[in-house]
């Protein structure tokens, strides 16, 4: 921060208690390889930002259209953050203000469908997100919502099927995107899809959102109409979320946004975007992509080789979907036993599982954190080893224990990004 001469309390001081849940995460985060695709390290930057005063502001508008005086820094800092990421993306637009994912999911339903019209999406089981329509969402409740799936036989996305779903159910939004998907979307194939049937073609790149910047991943901005993501995943900003659209679109999506679901923008969110974009402006992030997905396919070959049977055979992006069937160990009991040895993943359906949601099949896991550590091949490799020994030796709280400790000694050599060095 720039002040040098305090006079208030620190937070160890205001309240130790959260302050020292602070100081255990920090170690937590520090000391173990997280794998979840959706998480990542946030740099030192982007949490300054984040932990700045705007978060002192109300600033219910646009810049310079605002409900509220006082505006000369926010609203420079709001048109920074959105021209950096529609300059980032090559899109006509930005808006930089939904609170995360969801809402900005559903400020495309709000500009684009009435209640009870219908949508169409990827469905949950087959590694889509909650709100493209699946029906405990409030998206699969308010509208028809109509799902496709992967193909059976190799667990891909089934064009054919959404093409012939489309043509059937006419869909006012059609979305393209997942969340555990570990290939590569053909976005023009859903957008002649799109065009067949009338359909506003809206894509949700929230896990993808940085391999697409660095030219990693196919992107969707010239095929969708509008463009969807967070900022916390592999875009490596703060948690929050963000709308790419076509000119024609942008006073709707607008609109949506604020008013339509949002007050006042979290303007400390904002300025962290703005920063995140510019650190995804510089060259190193386009290797940074890269080396996402060459880790990636590092650690998945390695899992091959060691039996793991991954979904679709390997991955193309940040994410592998493991089906865990043949190893015969539920995904929860692994994740699990995973976490107790420093490695942190989550358990996940796989397509077609017969096993709930609750307690499915598979494990999800991902590259994003541990590449901005720095980690490359020697490290996937050692990876998949501790959760070949894991996977064999769930039960073994000594095999466990020694595992967490190499973990946490390995992971001394690769700093984590915004966190002090002890
Ligand atoms: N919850 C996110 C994920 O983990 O993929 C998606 O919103």
């Amino acid at each position: 921060m720039t002040n040098t001469t305090w006079k208030e309390p620190t937070l160890a001081e205001v309240d130790p208690e959260i302050a020292a849940l602070v100081a255990k995460e920090e170690r937590y985060e520090q000391d173990t390889v997280r794998l979840i695709p959706s998480e990542n390290y946030a740099s030192r930057a982007v949490l300054e930002a984040s932990g700045s005063v705007f978060t002192n502001k109300y600033s219910e508008g646009y810049a310079r259209k605002r409900y509220y005086e006082g505006q000369a820094q926010v609203d420079l800092v709001e048109e920074l953050a959105a021209k950096r990421v529609a300059e980032l993306f090559g899109a006509d637009h930005a808006n930089v203000q939904p609170y995360s994912g969801s809402p900005a999911n559903l400020a495309v339903y709000l500009a684009f469908a009435k209640p009870n019209e219908t949508v169409m999406g990827l469905a949950l089981p087959s590694g889509g997100h909650l709100t493209h329509g699946w029906n405990v969402s409030i998206t699969g409740m308010f509208f028809k919502s109509v799902g496709y799936n992967v193909r059976r036989d190799n667990h891909l996305i089934d064009y054919d099927e959404v093409r012939q779903l489309a043509r059937e159910h006419r869909p006012r939004i059609l979305w393209c995107g997942a969340t555990a998907y570990p290939r590569i979307i053909d976005f023009a194939a859903f957008r002649s899809i799109a065009d067949e049937v009338g359909a506003i073609l809206a894509a949700d790149i929230a896990h993808i959102s940085g391999l697409v910047v660095g030219g990693v991943h196919p992107s969707p901005v010239p095929y969708a109409d509008v463009v969807t993501s967070t900022t916390h995943k592999t875009f490596r900003g703060p948690r929050g979320g963000m709308i790419m659209c076509k000119k024609e679109h942008a006073k709707i999506i607008d609109k949506s946004v604020f008013p339509g679901l949002q007050g006042g923008p979290h303007n400390h969110t904002t300025a962290a975007i703005a920063v995140a974009a510019h650190e995804a402006a510089q060259p190193s992030f386009k290797a940074y992509a890269q080396k996402i997905v060459d880790n990636a396919k590092v650690l998945a070959a390695e899992l091959t080789e060691r039996g793991f049977n991954l979904v679709t055979g390997g991955t193309d992006n940040h994410l592998i979907l493991i089906d865990l069937t043949s190893k015969n160990i539920p995904g929860k009991v692994f994740a699990k036993a995973l976490d107790r040895a420093g490695i942190v993943a989550n358990y996940n359906t796989v397509p077609f599982d017969p096993r709930k949601p609750f307690d499915p099949s598979g494990l999800r896991l991902g590259t994003p954190a541990v590449t901005s550590r720095g980690m490359g091949a020697p490290e996937m490799k050692r990876i998949a080893a501790w959760m070949d020994e894991v996977v064999r030796k769930v039960d073994d709280e000594a095999t466990i224990t020694r595992i967490a400790r190499e973990v946490a000694e390995a992971c001394r050599a690769f700093p984590a990004p915004g966190i002090a060095v002890q």
